[in-house]
């Protein structure tokens, strides 16, 4: 794959923030860009492409108005369209609630579909305890979910209870956003050694109904734990049964064995629809050692899934 297919695009102060930390994972094969109207979240990397919501850069940032930040975004299209022509996939990293990130995302989501990019979406929802940033945030999800391929909802009351209970700073669940975009963009780059691609992506996207994206990394013999590790992530509950569609990248260790790669896929599509379609790809990453990482995209959800049912 040419470099410059794959883009990591943060959005908003909570965005960047992912974006960058993420990126340092995958630098070398992933491009990064930043969107804020906070200087603060675009300056101290030095290989990113920034974008500033507005005139000039200010700490107050597009102070909770998305509408705002979205017509900035707008006004920002000819500076987006150009690196959106040299990308295939965005992964946009952002939280909801304030202004830059739940305005500009979702416009800068539909400027890259609409460039014929694969935009998969991983939007923080806020504390619900902040019921105002609460119901911007909901709005925004829902456009966000409309111009997305796949839109993942964090939520970071979870975060902050996994966090807690870990005994680790709430901003730690941000581990969980790095491994599930340095996983996603390690399976999509390597093409040639894998049978999977963007195109198997697609096809997997592309079904109707919600969609997830889940990662987990661990010992390759405890495949069923893999899995109960993928589905505990800070996400918004979100039935995967009965799902239409799966692809599924396994990674281990050289001594991974064929039996292992067997047993966490069957963990990973025990649940889905009896004529789903599952694109299985596997390959061994010698810095793995004894370990193996899974990144499943699940697709053809009910939408509204039922929740409560991780
Ligand atoms: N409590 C708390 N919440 C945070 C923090 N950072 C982000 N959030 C949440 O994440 C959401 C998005 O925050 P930001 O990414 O800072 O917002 P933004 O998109 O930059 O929005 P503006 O600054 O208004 O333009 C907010 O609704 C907050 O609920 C934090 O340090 N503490
Ligand atoms: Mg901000």
């Amino acid at each position: 794959m040419e470099e410059g297919d794959l883009l990591i695009a943060g959005v908003g102060g909570l965005g960047c923030a992912w974006a960058k930390a993420a990126h340092t994972r995958c630098s070398e094969f992933v491009d990064l860009a930043l969107i804020d109207a906070d200087e603060s979240s675009l300056n101290d990397t030095i290989h990113a492409h920034t974008m500033i919501l507005g005139d000039s850069p200010t700490p107050e940032g597009c102070a909770a108005m998305p509408a705002l930040a979205e017509a900035r975004m707008r006004s920002l299209l000819p500076i987006s369209e150009r690196i959106l022509n040299s990308a295939e996939l965005v992964l946009l990293l952002t939280g909801l609630g304030g202004g830059a990130g739940s305005g500009a995302a979702v416009e800068f989501a539909r400027q890259a579909a609409q460039s014929g990019c694969l935009v998969l979406s991983v939007a923080a929802m806020p504390f619900e305890a902040q019921p105002m940033r609460y119901e911007i945030a909901q709005k925004a999800l829902a456009r966000l979910t409309k111009v997305s391929h796949v839109c993942v909802e964090l939520s970071l009351d979870r975060m902050a209870w996994q966090a807690r209970e870990r005994g680790v700073d709430w901003q730690q669940g941000s581990a969980w956003v790095e491994e599930l975009a340095e996983g996603l963009m390690r399976t999509l780059s390597r093409v040639g050694l894998i049978n999977l691609d963007l195109m198997d992506l697609r096809a997997i996207v592309s079904k109707s109904g919600a969609a997830t994206m889940l990662v987990a990394e661990g010992d390759c013999d405890q495949a069923v734990e893999l899995y109960e590790k993928a589905r505990s992530a800070p996400m918004a509950a979100l039935a995967v049964g009965g799902a239409e569609g799966c692809l599924l990248q396994v990674e281990g260790g050289p001594h991974m064995t064929l039996k292992q790669v067997e047993a966490v896929a069957k963990a990973f599509t025990d649940g889905l629809s009896d004529n789903a379609q599952v694109i299985i790809g596997a390959r061994v990453s010698p810095e793995l050692e004894s370990r193996m990482r899974v990144v499943a995209v699940v697709s053809g959800l009910p939408t509204g899934s039922a929740e409560g049912l991780l």
